[in-house]
């Protein structure tokens, strides 16, 4: 059978400033809270490697644009780094970055590579989070400066902007779960967090729109539909909502629908746990919604009614009512340990054709990592992944049928191009169609680079 997409799709994958570009040398960035957190506390970082190994795309970004040709790209998406661009997080530009993007849109365009430029990737300036990053109010306004100034020095070109990436990432990572800094536990800190996150999102997106900036502008966010242990079980239903409304519906519904779903809001008044805010605010967001949205799609989240005791009990955490459910017989990514759930990104499609006016979107993010790569170099020298190709296949195979059925997808990106630096997780897990030799920084296509350009080229796959 054959899958051939719609005309103009996107065909790319994307990338982070903080796992491409690092810091180098004298090129004037500040340090973002990657780069502190790795200064105290280097063992959370697989084999001690931190994000001053990047893979290099400062020194080498004309030798990766000829790689994303190679590869078939016809569109890439990277971000700015606000450490980089405003190194005090306010004021004072910082030119060498503003000659290093330029140069990069620059080189894009001229390779006929549509770029969506985001502007936040995890990756709190440092400074700024010495303020009390987004739980101070002073923060929300100084990104919407600097969302201002992105669009004014590179507005002209850049036509598809992003505010964030996965904005709930930060918030579980940060103030719930221990897995970036601050390392905060404590729900309610967290739901103040992600209230300034989508805040600053819609003030981002209103200055756009004041501006007159003839492009679009959108969020990224990782969906990860939330599917109970039973449907049946009422119990399991509810738990599977809540995780819902939590972690998919907190930054889908203010960006889509400029309003926070009702259940959600009466949770967290339940819990004692609702941000503050100011009325005027509420305006802002209402009258700010997305033009189009980014998906990165990697999981589905399976949950079943608490049955696990609860740790934090003077904290408000939202698993506090429900847990993971671990379903038998599930399929796997060993080395990342995330389920691999092909039909989730229909079930997304569906969701967003149904429920949120089936807004333009395209898949912004989805991928496999997987660790010691090296040992399937085959006799050219090159890696044989058939296991991705496998894996973009499959999920590509849902997200045509969900198309079909009219979802508005523009697109397919994979994370990523290249093996990169993933946080904690440094590079134990490589994602690329590039491979990256750490020693030598030589880059290598592998099998499924090849086969993605053949993808490119024919607007889809036969299987
Ligand atoms: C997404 C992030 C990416 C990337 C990817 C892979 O959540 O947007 O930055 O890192 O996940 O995940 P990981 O690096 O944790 O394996």
């Amino acid at each position: 059978m054959k899958y051939i997409f719609p005309e103009k799709f996107w065909w790319g994958s994307a990338t982070s400033g903080p796992q491409s570009e690092g810091t180098v040398k004298g090129d004037g960035k500040s340090k973002n809270i990657w780069d502190y957190w790795f200064e105290i506390a280097p063992e959370r970082f697989f084999d001690g490697v931190g994000p001053q190994n990047t893979s290099t795309f400062y020194q080498n970004y004309k030798k990766d644009i000829q790689l994303l040709k190679q590869t078939g790209h016809n569109s890439f998406r990277t971000s700015i780094q606000w450490s980089r661009l405003i190194p005090e997080g306010i004021g004072e530009v910082n030119d060498k970055a503003v000659v290093f993007y330029n140069n990069v849109i620059d080189e894009l365009i001229k390779n006929n590579i549509e770029i969506v430029i985001n502007l936040y990737h995890f990756d709190m300036p440092l400074c700024m989070q010495q303020k009390g990053g987004w739980e101070n109010k002073k923060v929300v306004e100084a990104y919407a400066e600097y969302a201002k100034k992105c669009f004014e020095l590179f507005g002209d070109r850049v036509k598809y902007w992003t505010t964030f990436n996965e904005p709930i990432v930060p918030v579980e990572g940060g103030y719930l779960y221990d897995f970036h800094y601050p390392n905060v536990i404590d729900g309610k800190r967290g739901a103040q967090v992600a209230y300034h996150t989508a805040l600053a999102s819609a003030k981002a997106i209103q200055c756009y729109k004041e501006m007159g900036q003839n492009g679009q502008i959108g969020i990224i966010l990782n969906l990860t539909p939330s599917y109970p242990r039973s449907e049946q079980n009422a119990e399991d239903v509810k738990a599977a909502h809540i995780a819902d409304l939590c972690f998919n519906k907190s930054f889908l519904e203010p960006a889509i629908k400029g309003e926070y779903p009702q259940d959600l809001i009466e949770f967290l008044k339940q819990n004692n746990a609702l941000p503050q805010y100011e009325q005027e605010d509420i305006e802002i967001i209402k009258n700010n919604t997305v033009d189009f949205l980014g998906v990165n799609y990697y999981r589905p989240r399976r949950i079943k009614a608490k049955e696990s005791d609860v740790i934090y009990k003077d904290i408000f955490m939202p698993d506090n009512y429900f847990d993971e459910y671990d379903m038998p017989g599930r399929k796997e990514n060993p080395y990342r340990g995330w389920e691999i759930y092909e039909k989730g990104i229909y079930d997304i499609c569906t969701i967003l054709r149904t429920e949120y006016n089936n807004i333009p979107f395209f898949i912004s993010e989805n991928g496999m990592g997987v660790e010691n790569e090296q040992k399937y170099i085959n006799e050219e020298g090159y890696i044989e992944d058939d296991y991705r190709i496998e894996f973009i296949k499959d999920h590509l195979k849902w997200l045509h049928k969900g198309i079909e059925e009219g979802a508005n997808c523009k697109g397919y990106h994979l994370w990523t191009f290249i093996d990169c630096w993933s946080w904690t997780n440094a590079y134990k897990n490589r994602y690329g169609l590039v491979a990256l030799d750490l020693e030598t920084q030589k880059r290598t296509i592998k099998k499924s680079g090849k086969w993605f350009k053949e993808l490119s080229e024919n607007n889809g796959f036969e299987y």
